[in-house]
C-alpha cells in the first residue's frame, strides 16, 4: 500500500482511519484520478475474519491492478470512479492467525462487563473468549439471528453494536462517504458465492432483482477467466442467516444500493488453507467480476 502510494502519488493515498483494539493502524487506500471531487465510488474490504487469508490478498491484487494496469479495459473504471480499498479490517485477528492460531476468526479485544469480570479466571483460561466476530457487530438488526451473546463463541456479537474500534472506524468512514458510494463489497472466504442482502431475514430486499442482475453479470465475467463457478443468492438461502453483518448495514443503514458479500475460493477442498498457487488466479478472476460490476455502475447512471 505504501509502495503504491510512493510510486503513484497522484492517484493513491493511504488513509489511517483508526486503530484496532491492540493498537494497529486501520488503513484504507483511496485510488482517484483527475481533479473532479466526489465522483461515484466503490468500497472494497477484506480480512474482517482473521483466518480468511485470501481476502486481503485479493483486495491488494485489485488495488495493484487499478494502479498499475491501466489497459483499455480498466481506463473507464479508474477515471470515472473513486475506489476505497481496505485489505485488512481485522489486523489483530490476522496477526493472531500468523503467530498463534491459524483458524482464528474474531478480533482480539478483551470483553469487559460485570459478568465477565466475575468469571475472569475462567475466561482467562479459555483463550477462545477474547474478541468479537466483526461481522456480527454492525448496527443493523444487531444481536438477532445467527449471532451469539457468549463471548467464547466464534460468532460473538459484542456487548453492543459497534462496540469494536474496527467496525466503528469503518462505519464512520463509510457514512461520511455514503453519498458517493454506489457499491459495498466485502471479501470473505470460502464457498465461491456472491451474496445479496438480506442476511438477517428470508424476505427479499425491494430491489433484489437489480442486485441479482448486476451480481450475475459479475460472476459470468469471473467464471470466464479460469472457469470458476460461483453461486449467487442471499445468505439465508445459500449459507445461513446472520444479523449485525456489514453487507446488511451497508444496504439498510448507509443506503448503499449494491452491497455484496463475496465468499472467495474454494469450495472446501482446502478451505481457509487455500494453497498459494491459487492466490493470483483468485485475484485475477475476482478483479474481472469487480470490473464488470464497476462498468455496470458507470453505465447505469
Ligand atoms: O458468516 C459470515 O459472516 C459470512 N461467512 S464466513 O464464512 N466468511 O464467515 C457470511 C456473511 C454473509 N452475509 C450475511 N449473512 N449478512
Ligand atoms: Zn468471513
Amino acid at each position: 500500500m505504501e509502495h503504491l502510494m510512493s510510486s503513484a502519488p497522484h492517484m493513491v493515498d493511504v488513509l489511517t482511519i483508526g486503530k484496532s483494539s491492540e493498537g494497529r493502524p486501520l488503513k484504507v487506500v483511496k485510488v482517484s484520478t483527475g481533479k473532479e471531487m466526489g465522483k461515484p465510488a466503490i468500497w472494497i474490504d477484506g480480512g474482517m475474519h482473521g483466518r480468511e487469508w485470501i481476502a486481503p490478498a485479493v483486495a491488494l491484487y485489485i488495488l495493484k491492478q487499478l494502479v498499475e494496469n491501466q489497459l483499455n479495459s480498466n481506463i473507464s473504471i479508474i477515471q470515472k470512479l473513486d475506489w476505497y480499498i481496505m485489505p485488512v479490517v481485522n489486523p489483530d485477528g490476522y496477526e493472531y492467525t500468523h503467530v498463534t492460531d491459524r483458524f482464528w476468526r474474531k478480533s482480539r479485544s478483551k470483553t469487559q462487563d460485570a459478568e465477565f469480570e466475575e468469571n475472569r479466571m475462567f475466561w482467562d483460561s479459555a483463550r477462545e473468549c477474547a474478541g468479537v466476530d466483526l461481522n456480527r457487530n454492525w448496527d443493523f438488526h444487531w444481536g438477532e439471528v445467527g449471532s451469539s451473546d457468549n463471548p467464547c463463541s466464534p460468532n460473538y456479537s459484542g456487548l453492543r453494536p459497534f462496540s469494536e474500534p474496527e467496525t466503528r472506524a469503518v462505519s464512520d468512514f463509510i457514512l461520511d462517504k455514503r453519498d458517493q458510494l454506489k457499491a459495498y463489497i466485502t471479501l470473505h472466504s470460502y464457498s465461491q458465492m456472491w451474496l445479496i442482502p438480506w442476511g438477517f431475514t428470508k424476505q427479499k430486499v425491494a430491489d433484489y432483482e437489480d442486485l441479482l442482475y448486476l451480481g450475475k453479470k459479475a460472476i459470468e465475467s469471473l467464471s470466464k477467466v479460469h472457469g470458476t463457478k460461483y453461486t449467487i443468492g442471499t445468505s439465508p438461502a445459500l449459507l445461513y442467516p446472520t444479523s449485525g453483518s456489514s453487507d446488511d448495514w451497508a444496504k439498510g443503514k448507509a443506503g448503499i444500493q449494491y452491497s455484496y458479500t463475496v465468499e472467495l475460493r474454494d469450495r472446501g477442498t482446502y478451505g481457509f488453507l487455500l494453497p498459494a498457487t491459487q492466490i493470483v488466479p483468485t485475484g485475477r478472476e475476482t478483479f474481472a467480476g469487480v470490473r464488470t460490476l464497476a462498468k455496470s455502475l458507470i453505465n447505469n447512471r
